[in-house]
């Protein structure tokens, strides 16, 4: 079954623009966006938590050739999924190079989870949480493993290669790329390999498109 369109629900700047960044690299400006004011409430509409009960974007509504609709909400699933959806957009090794495949998958999920986590942690404890419940022990725990564990990881492939999974661009670039942005906004990732990257990656028109919205971030 192919699919016909999508919609992505999306705030600025947030895990959404990981997904929107790879959806203009395979449509172009040719889906729709909803912009969600997240900090207005938009996420705990009963219409918005029918789709996502986690009250977060990204959330992606898929309709296929014959009518039938699905939803999704969370964005490695996304990025992984849509790769998949168009090999000839080539945002993904193919299932049947194991080696390329099995790498590309764990920067993906490396992306969503090990990294996320440690930036969310960050942001928790120095900004969103109500300030006596902040710590600032794990917010320089965290701050710690990016800085002497998971940047170096990605520095030592950037080095080493254009993009995270090697010399072709790919859907974990798109995750990269945001939690580097992500990270650079608290001082981290800051060496000249991640600007290197990012002056790489600001040179795709998808780019552009995803994050030419940054400014409404907040509003
Ligand atoms: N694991 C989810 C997390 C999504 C998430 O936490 N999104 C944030 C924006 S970056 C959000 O919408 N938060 C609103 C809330 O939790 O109420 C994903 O990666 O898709």
């Amino acid at each position: 079954m192919s699919i016909k369109s999508v919609k992505l629900y999306h705030y600025p700047l947030s895990r959404s623009a990981r997904v929107k960044f790879l959806l203009h690299e395979i449509y172009g400006e040719d889906f729709e966006t909803v912009h969600m004011e997240m900090m207005k409430g938009a996420g705990m509409t009963p219409e918005f938590l029918a789709k996502n009960p986690n009250h977060a974007v990204p959330v992606l509504d898929i309709t296929y050739q014959d009518g039938s609709e699905q939803t999704m909400f969370e964005s490695g699933a996304m990025l992984l999924w849509l790769a998949d959806a168009y090999p000839e957009k080539n945002l993904a090794p193919s299932p049947s190079d194991l080696e390329a495949r099995a790498d590309y998958l764990q920067m993906v999920m490396f992306g969503s989870s090990h990294m996320d986590l440690a930036l969310w942690e960050i942001r928790m404890n120095e900004t969103l949480l109500p300030e006596g419940r902040r710590s600032e022990v794990i917010a320089k725990h965290y701050r710690r493993k990016i800085e002497k564990e998971i940047a170096p990881q990605l520095e030592a492939r950037l080095s080493k290669h254009d993009y995270i999974c090697g010399d072709i661009f790919t859907a974990a670039d798109c995750i990269t790329v945001q939690n580097i942005n992500w990270a650079r906004s608290y001082g981290l990732c800051i060496s000249d390999i991640f600007k290197a990257y990012m002056k790489r990656i600001k040179q795709r028109p998808a780019f552009l498109q995803a994050y030419a919205d940054s400014a409404r971030f907040g509003g």
